[in-house]
């Protein structure tokens, strides 16, 4: 096996952020950009000699090269057997899912998620370990300071076999076994979710929208949605994965699945409707004329869980990321089960799924997921909903405004505020960061603030502590506003600004949701001087 040492020096700027490494195209074109990057994970992961990595991605641009050199620097590097999706394509879910069932000892996943794709979008790569979840931030500072400092990497002197149908390979001595990207992720859905009584929904005239966004979950949602569960062909629209995604911006929310939206608001719209992202984890999740928040989506399935053969038993507890609505909190505590409030991002989750304390977890940005896997699962999200509705019987709109009316309305909004300048962003931060102290007891508005810090997590398994997690306001009456900068963003910075308010009030749970929002609105301009520091009058994104 001839394996060659390559010379290289350290880029600067490899920092994973809220999951992963994402960075333009053109910066991963860059000559040994990967290469270094992948080279340090390997270099700060300790006994993987002769074990099983997990390979596939998102299908972007670039996708297809990086999955060769990978293949060629983990046979080079040592493992033993890399199990690569089919034309290297694995939906975030499904990796997780399968380094999991065949006790791998990791995986590289190749995502921007969300971020647009083709030679001027976004790449992405991100390492997730043996329980199927992303790395913990232990392990991405390690590969952050390795990427530092390293000075050669290691790849093998021969290509990398074709991958384009499911094949047994070696590879120097390492073993390629080509899967079938969809078959594994598919049986766990089928042990999940009752599907006689959804494919008995879609029997009885049930119709459904699922918008694929020419990104991953096409294949994913065509099997199972139409193939095993007779939706009618036509159910799933945009399902060939593209490495573009046609141009679009594979983020499913009011404003990029605008074709999704159009048709749920529009005339003779579909009973259900649901979208997901570039890498699958996401969902989005409409009745007909109806958007159910992500928040509120989480608060649901953990109020309806049970009627899911997976979770029949209940649950161990939920946890949502702390901007996320504490509309989970109501059911939480009617249940009986703990809640926690984690950080933004998956990798949080994790440890509190290992030791058996939660089941269900949940982000504002439109991802839900559960201990079935340890990545958060769009399309698992989606059968959950229609595995609800098939024994429910009852619209969205009318299971949600049940739900309401039973626990209260947590109205909630994110407004984003993209590509702003960097430094302004920080500045903002900082300024707000150095009046904190100074706000409790004060009035904002009408209303009186109770508690303002920037918030700090110590993991309850492990004891990690995680600082400067976003910036909170809290007021009495139970009000929020919550400031953060995104890390999964490539051009300047995104500032997020999240907006919540409790309606215990039933009469009151009509409102549009920005005018229930409107004072909290005003007070995080006035509070965080938005537009003097920005320049921005407005959001460019409100979800
Ligand atoms: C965003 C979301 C966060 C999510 C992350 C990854 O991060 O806010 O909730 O976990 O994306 O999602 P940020 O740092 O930009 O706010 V995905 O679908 O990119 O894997
Ligand atoms: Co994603």
């Amino acid at each position: 096996m001839a394996v060659t040492l390559v010379k290289t020096q350290p880029f600067t700027d490899q920092k994973p952020g809220t999951s992963g490494l994402r960075k333009k195209v053109k910066v991963f074109q860059q000559p040994h950009y990967l290469e270094n990057f992948v080279q340090s994970i390997f270099d700060s992961l300790e006994g993987f000699a002769g074990q099983t990595l997990v390979l596939g991605g998102d299908g972007r641009y670039g996708n297809r090269e990086a999955i060769a050199t990978i293949l060629r620097m983990a046979a080079a590097n040592g493992f033993g057997r890399v199990l690569v999706g089919r034309d290297g394509l694995l939906s975030t879910p499904a990796a997780s899912c399968v380094i999991r069932k065949y006790k791998a000892f990791g995986g590289i996943i190749l995502s921007a998620s969300h971020n647009p794709g083709g030679p001027d979008g976004d790449f992405g790569i991100k390492y997730n370990t043996g329980n199927g979840g992303p790395a913990p931030e232990k392990i991405t500072d390690a590969i952050y300071a390795r990427s530092r400092e390293i000075s050669e990497y290691r790849i093998l002197d021969e290509p990398a076999p074709a991958i384009d149908q499911v094949a047994e390979f070696t590879l120097g001595e390492m073993r390629v076994s080509v899967i079938d990207p969809v078959a594994d992720y598919a049986e766990l859905m089928t042990s999940l979710f009752d599907f006689a009584a959804i494919a008995e929904l879609f029997r009885g005239g049930f119709r459904m929208r699922f918008d694929a966004m020419h990104a991953i979950t096409g294949p994913y949602a065509t099997a199972i949605l139409e193939q095993q569960l007779g939706a009618p062909a036509g159910t799933v629209i945009n399902g060939v994965p593209l490495p573009d995604f046609g141009g679009g911006h594979p983020d499913p929310n009011l404003t990029y699945a605008k074709q999704l939206v159009d048709e749920m608001f529009g005339d003779d719209a579909p009973d259900f409707g649901a979208a997901s992202d570039g890498d699958g984890d996401r969902n989005m999740v409409l009745g007909s004329h109806f958007f159910v928040t992500p928040s509120d989506s989480l608060a649901l399935l953990t109020a309806n869980a049970t009627v899911a053969p997976g979770y029949a038993d209940g649950l161990a507890g939920v946890a949502r990321s702390m901007p996320t609505s504490m509309a989970a909190d109501r059911v939480a505590e009617a249940l009986g089960i703990d809640c926690y409030e984690t950080p933004t991002g998956w990798k949080f989750f994790g440890n509190l799924m290992d030791a058996g304390r939660v089941t269900l977890c949940g982000e504002e940005s439109f991802g839900t997921g559960s201990d079935h896997v340890r990545e958060k699962d769009g399309l698992w999200a989606v059968l959950f909903w229609l595995n609800i509705l098939a024994v429910r019987k009852q619209p969205v709109a009318d299971l949600v405004h049940a739900h309401w009316a039973r626990f209260g309305r947590n109205f909630y909004s994110r407004h984003d505020y993209e590509a702003v300048d960097k430094a302004a962003a920080e500045t903002l931060m900082d300024d707000l960061r150095g009046r904190l102290d100074a706000l409790p007891g004060s009035r904002l508005g009408e209303l009186r603030v109770a508690y303002a810090d920037d918030f700090s997590y110590t993991d309850p398994v492990d004891g990690s502590v995680s600082e400067h997690q976003g910036i909170r306001i809290g007021f009495e009456g139970g009000d929020r506003i919550v400031f953060r900068l995104s890390g999964t963003g490539t051009e300047g910075a995104t500032l997020r600004v999240y907006l919540e308010r409790y309606e215990p009030d039933p009469q009151r749970h009509e409102q549009d949701t920005q005018q229930a929002l409107a004072d909290l609105i005003l007070i995080a301009e006035q509070v965080a001087g938005i537009r003097r520091h920005t320049g921005r009058d407005a959001p460019t994104v409100i979800t």
